[in-house]
């Protein structure tokens, strides 16, 4: 999955792809590197990030979800609000990534009538504040049961299980303790058998592991997706498609070579 981010203030690609024509051919770009899915997203979620309107997220979303309905790969669109799902889903989208894990109803009703995947992740707080005092009782069953209880909800309201993907949400109201347990214990995250996703690409687990500034975390970016991919993720949440790509072929070979 790689990300598209739409927005001025995204921690790490912010600004890049506002304007909607080079947006457009980025998202080609990442096709052509090898991305299975494109991520799109018009609210930053970083720390600290402010609350954008659900119009703007819109305005910013829709000239994509029209000039990509070609592109080959499927459009996720990364939103909490409801409105704004309901607009994507209109325009085309076919997975709805919700950081929220579709906590309100509204967001659970803006899908439950159309057929889009959704991706439940986990978030402790809010972005502005949710690296303020992380505390859990144990963050792999907390995670775990927060992830159980939304995917219940929405199956409840009809989304079937291979609609369904769960994430554990690395950095998002998490100290770097919290991201190494998930990490280390992925497989033990597992809700039924609805596959994982994780984005660790660029995080600041990554910097503060290893020091490097947000433009400088490809090598510790991919060390985790492997570790992630080799605990039992199925989709990767990544800026560095080529990169990735790469990591991903030689990683499988020996994997294959290790099954035969
Ligand atoms: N991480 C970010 C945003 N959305 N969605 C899922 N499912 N999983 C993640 O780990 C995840 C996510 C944060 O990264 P980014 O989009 O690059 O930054 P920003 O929130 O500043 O736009």
């Amino acid at each position: 999955m790689a990300v598209l981010n739409l927005t001025p203030d995204s921690f790490s690609d912010g600004g890049l792809w506002l304007d909607p024509q080079r947006a457009i051919a980025q998202a080609h770009e990442l096709v052509d590197q090898g991305a299975d899915l494109i991520d799109l997203g018009a609210e930053s979620t970083r720390p600290g990030a402010q609350p954008v309107p659900a119009s703007l997220e819109i305005e910013r979303l829709a000239p994509l979800l029209q000039a990509l309905r070609d592109v080959g790969v499927p459009l996720s669109v990364d939103t909490r609000k409801p409105e704004v799902m309901r607009a994507a889903i209109e325009l085309g989208a076919d997975l709805i990534n919700d950081v929220q894990g579709f906590a309100s109803p509204q967001a659970i009703d803006a899908v439950a009538g159309s057929c889009v995947a959704c991706c439940v992740m986990h978030m402790q707080g809010e972005p502005n504040t949710m690296q303020t005092a992380p505390a859990y009782q144990d963050v792999v069953s907390d995670v775990r049961n927060f992830l159980a209880l939304r995917v219940a909800a929405l199956q409840d309201a009809g989304v079937v299980a291979q609609r369904i993907m769960i994430d554990p949400g690395i950095g998002f109201g998490k100290t770097l303790a919290h991201n190494l347990s998930l990490l280390a214990h992925l497989d033990a995250l597992r809700v039924q058998s609805l596959p994982i996703l994780v984005g660790v690409s660029r995080k600041s687990m990554i910097g503060a592991l290893t020091g490097r500034d947000v433009g400088e975390r490809l090598p510790g970016s991919l060390a985790a997706m492997l570790a992630a991919v080799a605990r039992g993720a199925s989709f990767v949440r990544v800026h560095d498609v080529a990169a990735t790509r790469d990591a991903l072929t030689v990683w499988s070979a020996i994997q294959d070579a290790s099954a035969g």
